[in-house]
C-alpha cells in the first residue's frame, strides 16, 4: 500500500490541494486494504489516516497497516475538521462522485477549509493493476470457470434459466466466491437476443442457444465471462454462422491487444468483422471494459475510449451478435494487457458446445 500511497501523494500538486478525502469504498480499499464498508480515507504530504467507527476499529488497525486509524466521535464531520485543523489543511480534495450533493453542503458548513472537487484522482491509479491485483482477479476468474464447468451437465431440456443461474452463484459460492459480481444473464432462445437478458423463469427449448453472462468477487476483485451453448438439438446453419462470426471477432480483437494499442482500435478490429459480414447493427454495444474491484471500470474498450492501453490493464473482450425474434450470441473472456500482447485468463473452452 506505501507503493499507492506514494502515488496518490504525487497528485496533490497536480490538483492543487494540500489533502485528499477519499469517500468511495472501492478507492478506500485500494488504498488501505481496510475491507470494512464504513471509513473515509484522508491523505496529505505527511499522513495517512483512515477514520471509521468504533465497528471497525479493531478490523482497521489489522487490514490498513500502513494507516492511522482513527476512531471517530459522535460526530464524525467534527472528527475530520480536527484533523483537518491540526495539520493546517487548507485546500481539501474531495471526490466529485464520492458525496452526495447533501454531503457537500455539510462539508462545506462544518469543514473550515476550501474544498475543491477531484475527478478520478484514485480511480486513474486503478486502471493498471498490480500483481497482487492480477492474482485475485486471476483467481475470480478460476472461480468462474469452475462453475461453467459444473453447470453443463445441468444446461438440458427443460432446465429454468433462473435455476441455471442459482446453480452458476452456488458452483462459485461453493469455491470460495463472496458476492455475485451482478445479476447474472441467462438468456435462452429468442431472449438472447436481449444483451441484458437477466435470467427468467423461462424453459430452455431444444435448439436453443443460451447465453450465460455472469461472475463473481473474491477479495473483492471482480470476474466475469460469458459463453453461449446450443441445447438439445445440433447448431442450425445459422447458429453456427453468427457463433463462429462472434468467436472469430473475439479471437482477432483479443490478438489486437497490446500496449500502444487504443480501446477504440481493438474495439474497431471486432466491429470491422461483425460488419463485413452483414450484422453491424447487431453488435451495440462496446466491446469490453475493465475488471478489478468494480465489474465495469475504465478503460475500455470502445468506440468513444481513446485510453492508450499499457501492460497490467485487465480488460473483457466480449462481441456479441443480437438478432430479435431469433436469439443471440455473446463470448467474453478477460485478459490482461503484458508487454508484448495479452494473456486470456478465461479457461473455459470456445467452441460450440452442444448440450442436452
Ligand atoms: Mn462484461
Amino acid at each position: 500500500m506505501k507503493e499507492r500511497i506514494k502515488k496518490l501523494r504525487s497528485k496533490l500538486d497536480e490538483e492543487e490541494v494540500n489533502a485528499l478525502l477519499i469517500n468511495n469504498p472501492q478507492n478506500r480499499q485500494y488504498l488501505t486494504a481496510f475491507t470494512g464498508t464504513a471509513g473515509v480515507v484522508l491523505i496529505s504530504d505527511n499522513s495517512a489516516k483512515l477514520i471509521t467507527d468504533f465497528r471497525y476499529t479493531e478490523q482497521a488497525e489489522d487490514e490498513a497497516t500502513d494507516f492511522e486509524i482513527v476512531e471517530q466521535g459522535d460526530n464524525k464531520l467534527e472528527t475530520i475538521n480536527r484533523l483537518l485543523q491540526e495539520e493546517g489543511i487548507e485546500k481539501l480534495g474531495i471526490e466529485a462522485q464520492g458525496i452526495s450533493y447533501r454531503k457537500y453542503l455539510q462539508y462545506q458548513k462544518e469543514l473550515d477549509v476550501e474544498l475543491v472537487a477531484t475527478t478520478d484522482v484514485v480511480k486513474s491509479l486503478r486502471k493498471v493493476k498490480d500483481k497482487s491485483e492480477i492474482d485475485k482477479i486471476s483467481q475470480a476468474v478460476e472461480i468462474s470457470d469452475y462453475a461453467f464447468e459444473q453447470i453443463q451437465e445441468q444446461l438440458q431440456v427443460g432446465a429454468i434459466e433462473r435455476e441455471i443461474a442459482l446453480e452458476l452463484e452456488f458452483a462459485q459460492k461453493k469455491q470460495g466466491a463472496t458476492k455475485n459480481a451482478f445479476d447474472f444473464i441467462v438468456a435462452s432462445g429468442t431472449r438472447g437476443a436481449m444483451p441484458h437478458g437477466v435470467a427468467s423463469d423461462k424453459e430452455i427449448e431444444a435448439g436453443d442457444l443460451v447465453t450465460m453472462d455472469f461472475g463473481c468477487v473474491y477479495q473483492g476483485y471482480h470476474s466475469d465471462m460469458t459463453r453461449t451453448v446450443m441445447v438439445g438439438e445440433e447448431p442450425t446453419a445459422k447458429q453456427e454462422k453468427i457463433y463462429n462470426l462472434v468467436l472469430e471477432a473475439q479471437q482477432a480483437a483479443i490478438a489486437a491487444i497490446e500496449p500502444g494499442e487504443t480501446g477504440a482500435e481493438v474495439d474497431k478490429v471486432a466491429r470491422d468483422i461483425i460488419a463485413e459480414a452483414g450484422y453491424g447493427a447487431n453488435f451495440g454495444h462496446g466491446l469490453g471494459h475493465s475488471v478489478g474491484l468494480e465489474i465495469h471500470e475504465n478503460p475500455r474498450l470502445s468506440r468513444k475510449d481513446d485510453t492508450v492501453l499499457e501492460a497490467g490493464m485487465v480488460v473483457t473482450v466480449e462481441p456479441g451478435v443480437y438478432i430479435p425474434d431469433w436469439g443471440g450470441v455473446r463470448i467474453e473472456d478477460i485478459v490482461v494487457v503484458t508487454d508484448d500482447g495479452c494473456e486470456i485468463l478465461t479457461d473455459s473452452p470456445k467452441e460450440l458446445l452442444v448440450l442436452d
